[in-house]
């Protein structure tokens, strides 16, 4: 079994999405041949516009190819795994407040749908065994922190048990654990990264700062989830990108590997920063409601990650102005992204809270 190099077809399920549609862009613009296949359902979170870069470049859109479909559909994904080299795994229901309002999607794509690749990858590695295909297809799977579950002190580290504490966290960590269980007992080409909270271009604006900013580019409040102290290690979308081809590229079989970020904030620190490159004031942020069983803190130790020889170039200043500067410039792209039910989700998670709400104390 080999990591595919330069050159090879790559399975990219879930890459019109945030993180997978900024490693199609990476790895296509890399321009050493690599072909890509993007399996996507395109769910209110994905956008075929994310890959409009990779389709109107001639050069890149002839080593491209999008099929809209389901990971949990085997009819799907077994002509797809038959022709790829490696499967990387993006495809995912991602925001945990959608999942402690609707569990169900995140349960069918999280864990059916990666038991359906799983499937395909088994089918592929036994057509190698019988000399059908030259090599068996690797399968990288994209993970979460959030699988370590609220981490008070010190650093989670790969052997950490996983104690995952919404729907979200607890269907990747199963999707996890079913990946885990094929490669011992199938003996399956297979690696999975953890990645921290990831920000950047392209994000879909219901979470934290792609939601704060297009907020207050509008004046609209910014609700607060309790007392704003929760800690998160931003990873900027690029690295989390590279960190994923790089593992691709150089993880042993059978590892997990955490990519951690590189700024770990509070809330509030990290609201305080986008307004002021907002330039926009404080007194548009609310305190409402708390997430039911908010996790309080991720922290990664990324020694694993490191001795591979990866590290993160995007600082979080660089990349949150960056980013902000992305936002103020994409107006027609964050206003499209908030299509299909956004009404209905946005009063569902954020009326009844911000009719409670109060002014948020000034950062301290
Ligand atoms: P996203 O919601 O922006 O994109 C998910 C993509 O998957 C969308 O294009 C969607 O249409 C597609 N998809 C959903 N269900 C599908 C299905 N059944 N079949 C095919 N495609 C399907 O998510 P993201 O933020 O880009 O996250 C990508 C991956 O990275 C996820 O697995 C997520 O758990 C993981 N992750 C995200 C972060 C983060 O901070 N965003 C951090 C660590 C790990
Ligand atoms: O309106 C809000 N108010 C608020 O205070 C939202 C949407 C979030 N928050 C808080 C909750 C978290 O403490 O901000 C923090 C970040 O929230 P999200 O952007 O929803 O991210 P998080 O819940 O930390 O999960 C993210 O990182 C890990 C991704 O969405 C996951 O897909 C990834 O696995």
């Amino acid at each position: 079994m080999t990591a595919p190099g330069p050159g090879a077809h790559l399975l990219v399920s879930g890459g019109a999405g945030f993180i997978g549609s900024c490693f199609v862009r990476d790895v296509m613009g890399r321009r050493d041949g690599t072909r890509i296949t993007v399996l996507d359902k395109l769910t209110y979170a994905g956008n075929r516009v994310n890959l409009g870069e990779v389709e109107a470049d001639p050069e890149m859109a002839a080593r491209f190819a999008f099929v809209q479909g389901d990971i949990a559909d085997p009819s799907a994904v077994a002509p797809l795994a038959a022709a790829a080299d490696a499967i990387v795994n993006f495809a995912a229901e991602s925001h945990v407040d959608r999942s402690i309002l609707e569990p169900a999607a995140f349960l069918r794509t999280g864990v059916d749908g990666v038991h359906v690749l799983l499937e395909a990858l088994r089918a592929e590695t036994e057509r190698a065994g019988r000399g059908e295909r030259s090599l068996a297809p690797r399968l990288l799977q994209v993970s979460t922190d959030e699988v370590y579950g609220s981490v008070d002190e010190g650093r989670s580290v790969e052997a950490d048990p996983l104690a995952p504490r919404s729907p979200y966290a607890a269907a990747k960590a199963a999707g996890e654990l079913l990946v885990r269980a094929y490669r011992v007992t199938y003996g399956l080409d297979a690696v999975t990264t953890r990645g921290s909270n990831t920000y950047g271009p392209y994000h879909h604006p219901e979470k934290l700062i792609p939601l704060f900013v297009t907020n207050a580019l509008d004046d609209l409040p910014l609700p607060l989830y309790g007392d704003g102290l929760q800690r998160r290690d931003w990873l900027h979308v690029s690295d989390h990108a590279g960190a994923i081809a790089h593992v691709l590229a150089h993880g042993v079989a059978g590892e997990v590997y955490n990519v951690p970020g590189s700024a770990e904030l509070t809330n509030r620190e990290v609201v305080e920063r986008l307004l002021a490159l907002l330039g926009k004031p404080w007194s548009l942020v609310r305190t409402v409601a708390d997430r039911p069983g908010h996790d309080r803190r991720y922290a990664m130790d990324g020694a694993h990650l490191g001795a591979l020889g990866w590290v993160n170039r995007v600082g979080f200043d660089e990349g949150l102005a960056s980013t902000v500067t992305w936002y103020r410039e994409h107006e027609s792209w964050w206003r499209a992204a908030r299509r299909g039910d956004w009404d209905a989700y946005y009063a569902r998670q954020y009326a009844e809270r911000l009719a409670t709400s109060s002014a948020a104390d000034a950062n301290p």
